[in-house]
């Protein structure tokens, strides 16, 4: 009976290991999630959003508490920019992403921004900085000209921030916020690391009561 528990509880580590094998085609923060119902289009046999086609091997499914989630290679197929906060959202003065007004308007709708595509996700660093002085170069890398650094869309991202104005009403400024140096940014695996060690877990408490039984 021992050896039937035991091999329970591998079962859990074994599907790590085939899951993490399996290399995601792109980074997943430069995703945009499809649905299958909206974006799919069965002439093409492709899923089509925002005049992207993504075919086969442009996206992956994966389960997400239950359900299928697809994500699109968007910054793969086209030359991108990464905005911190979901759309018509911005920044607060601590980082939070809160609704905009209807009075402003997001950098997404400036002419200077309209040939990007937009992915929307925030960097994630134990420290992270932001600057407004820095230029988006051509292929959507951003140019800090302070420090004359060069950020790819895996290690930045743009967002309005709100400032108050103490002679004036409210305004939106551009920053682009990054990991400080002392803090290595956190990579899309460890989204999917963290599902599976409390998979671990749960089956090695289970695998412990029952070997006490
Ligand atoms: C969609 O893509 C096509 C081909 O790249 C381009 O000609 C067209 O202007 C795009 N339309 C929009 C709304 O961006
Ligand atoms: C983007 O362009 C800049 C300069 O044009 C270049 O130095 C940089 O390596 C490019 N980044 C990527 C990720 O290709
Ligand atoms: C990734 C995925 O589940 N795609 C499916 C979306 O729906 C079409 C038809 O309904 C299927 O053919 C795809 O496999």
């Amino acid at each position: 009976m021992v050896w039937c528990y035991s091999f329970i509880c591998f079962i859990p580590l074994l599907i790590v290991v085939i899951v993490e094998s399996k290399e995601l085609p792109c980074k997943f923060e430069l995703t945009t999630k499809l649905s299958n119902d909206t974006d799919w289009d069965k002439n093409i046999n492709a899923y089509k959003k925002n005049n992207i086609t993504y075919n086969s091997g442009d996206y992956f499914s994966f389960f997400d508490q239950g359900l299928t989630e697809v994500h699109g290679c968007t910054c793969k197929l086209s030359t991108c920019l990464r905005k911190c906060c979901p759309p018509n959202k911005h920044f607060t003065l601590d980082q939070i992403c809160v609704k905009r007004k209807q009075a402003f308007k997001s950098f997404e709708q400036k002419p200077k921004y309209l040939d990007y595509k937009i992915v929307y996700s925030n960097i994630k660093c134990g420290h992270s900085d932001f600057t407004d002085e820095f230029d988006v170069l051509k292929n959507g890398s951003i140019y800090l000209t302070e420090t004359k650094t060069k950020l790819s869309q895996s290690e930045y991202c743009i967002e309005d921030l709100l400032q108050h104005h103490w002679n004036g009403p409210d305004s939106l400024e551009q920053i682009v916020m990054f990991c400080g140096p002392e803090s290595e940014s956190i990579t899309s695996g460890q989204k999917f690391e963290k599902r599976y060690y409390t998979l671990i877990i749960l089956t090695n408490i289970l695998c412990f009561v029952l070997n006490i039984l």
